[in-house]
């Protein structure tokens, strides 16, 4: 759990800043897309001109964590525009769920030139030290626990699509309450996300039930290779991908799911 200090300093940073560009780290996972999508929804209710910018697209399965589709730099917005402060000219930079320049491509070259104060919220062990305030704890099971506790220290209000947002976050980084992880913090902190009106299982509709059609071919196609090792203790399912690869033409979302 974090030292009440550092909580105390990043409320600070955030109330003396009126701009805030806020990202994650590029291939987003359902805890940065949601810890963001938090993030931005408390920092909006704070009057806050919050600046959203992605380092590459949201997964589909996790779009609807937004209301509009979240600009991505180098697609949306260029890495100039974003340098010469065209796009987002913020007081405060805010990072989640990554410590580290290699998990922020081109966006780290913007950080190397940039002169403002950044607050990163992170759970990772691995950190390049990128923030002047740090809320980084590696106990927690998903940054999204750390974003909650902030809240609940400021006393801002968690709205039920705060919730549902930090929850998607926290069910993602457990494999739905299945990964070692899972521990009492994690269930002590979903059952108030759920006392905040959320429904858990639209939220696994949104995660699990909702898959693509090239995703379920992904997944049958996988089953189908299955191969047995070792007395039948390994299955595996050998150079699988590269054959889907190259015999179906939606390889964006085949990518997504190689990084899971
Ligand atoms: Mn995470």
């Amino acid at each position: 759990m974090l030292d009440n200090s550092y909580l105390q300093k990043a409320v600070e940073l955030i109330e003396q800043s009126s701009s805030i560009l806020l990202t994650t780290h590029t291939k987003p996972d359902g805890d940065a897309c949601g810890s963001v999508a938090a993030t931005y929804d408390v920092l909006k209710a704070l009057s806050r001109d919050v600046k959203l910018i992605f380092l590459s697209e949201v997964p589909e399965w996790y779009q609807f964590l937004f209301s509009e589709k979240v600009p991505v730099l180098g697609e949306d917005v260029s890495l100039e525009q974003l340098k010469r402060g065209r796009f987002a000219e913020p007081d405060l930079i805010m990072i989640v769920d990554t410590n580290s320049y290699s998990q922020l491509p081109r966006f780290n070259e913007f950080l190397k030139k940039n002169t403002k104060p950044i607050l990163v919220i992170d759970h990772h062990v691995t950190s390049d030290a990128l923030g002047d305030v740090e809320l980084v704890d590696t106990g927690a099971a998903a940054t999204a626990l750390i974003v909650f506790d902030f809240v609940k220290y400021a006393k801002w209000l968690v709205t039920e699509k705060i919730a549902r947002a930090l929850f998607t976050a926290v069910a993602a980084d457990t494999g739905w309450f299945q990964f070692k992880n899972t521990d009492s913090r994690v269930h002590r902190v979903c059952a108030e996300l759920i006392n905040a009106d959320i429904k858990p299982m639209q939220i696994y509709d949104h995660l699990y039930l909702n898959f693509s059609y090239p995703r379920f071919k992904l997944m049958a196609g996988m089953l189908d290779k299955l191969e047995l090792h070792l007395d039948d203790r390994c299955k595996c399912s050998r150079n699988y991908t590269a054959n889907f690869i190259a015999s179906c033409q939606l390889c964006r979302e085949v990518l997504e799911l190689r990084t899971v």
